[in-house]
């Protein structure tokens, strides 16, 4: 290759932030919308330095989850040690798991870890297909909600993991106390479309939060849930300490990427993260 003199004067180290890594622990969508790969991507876009550990492959795209196999407990453990030997995150997002011995294994290996852990306990995919086994849901309340900085649960998450109907703002607050009850520090449950508004409830250390967004019409929808969480936890390792912030800004971000016409597959379109023009 030849360099000119010019060239090498130009060449300059670029210096990141040293310590904003975060690492995802999630299962592969192969349609890259939604699970770990929309992870990375969130990570990427709003410069973070992402790392991921694989719990399990599905085969699926913008109509359905086709197959899904979660990879050997000795893998996931091996794939964990590997990285938390070597590169502390400073903030770790869960996603897919599958199984309880998953968040078992999970759980363990997060003990004695400082970096704040959002649990995005998944079960469905948003075409309705199962991602998680009936069992994982008693797992999570016994193993990682205590370990939880934040739990992103949707309403059918939320009913699940406290066997409670959400049919109100009681039931809703009462659903949060439980997760806390757990061991959660913060609980944010997005509730979807009420009233034509998208509505989403954020415990505080003294209160519940109520925070509303206008509902836009869109099917860009594949992969909100992870890109949600994915930008919470990217604010936390950029080091936000501030859960209320973090939150507005995942929600923001979110609510961003839905107004992307992706037009991409035949079903329900993934939603894209992209970075903010400045104009
Ligand atoms: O959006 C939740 C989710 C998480 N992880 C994987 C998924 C999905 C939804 O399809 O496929 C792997």
């Amino acid at each position: 290759m030849i360099s000119s003199p010019q060239a090498q004067e130009k060449q300059h180290t670029v210096t990141l932030q040293p310590h904003a890594i975060a690492l995802t622990i999630a299962g592969s969508d192969s349609s890259g919308g939604a699970g770990l790969q929309a992870d990375l991507k969130t990570f990427q876009t709003l410069g973070v330095y992402g790392m991921s550990v694989i719990t399990l492959i599905t085969a699926q795209n913008t109509h359905a989850v086709r197959q899904l196999e979660v990879l050997s407990l000795e893998l996931i453990e091996a794939q964990l040690d590997a990285v938390l030997d070597d590169i502390p995150p400073r903030a770790i997002k869960t996603g897919a798991l599958g199984r309880a011995d998953v968040v078992r294994l999970v759980s363990k290996q997060l003990q004695g870890i400082q970096a704040p852990v959002v649990v995005d306990p998944v079960l469905v995919s948003k075409h309705g297909d199962s991602l998680a086994n009936d069992d994982i849901v008693e797992a999570y309340r016994e193993f990682l909600l205590p370990q939880a900085f934040l739990v992103t649960p949707n309403r059918f998450e939320a009913e699940r993991l406290t066997g409670l109907k959400l049919d109100g703002e009681g039931a809703v607050s009462q659903a949060i106390a439980r997760i806390q009850e757990y061991g959660a520090r913060h609980v944010l449950i997005k509730l979807g479309e009420i009233d034509g508004k998208s509505h989403h409830v954020l415990s505080l250390d003294e209160e519940n939060r109520g925070l509303v967004m206008p509902r836009l019409e869109s099917n860009n929808l594949h992969g909100t849930g992870c890109i949600l969480s994915a930008a919470i936890t990217a604010a936390l390792a950029l080091g936000e300490s501030d859960v209320l912030n973090a939150v507005l800004f995942g929600i923001e971000r979110t609510f961003q990427t839905i107004q992307i016409d992706t037009k991409i597959g035949q079903g329900i379109h993934p939603a894209e993260i992209r970075a903010m023009s400045k104009d």
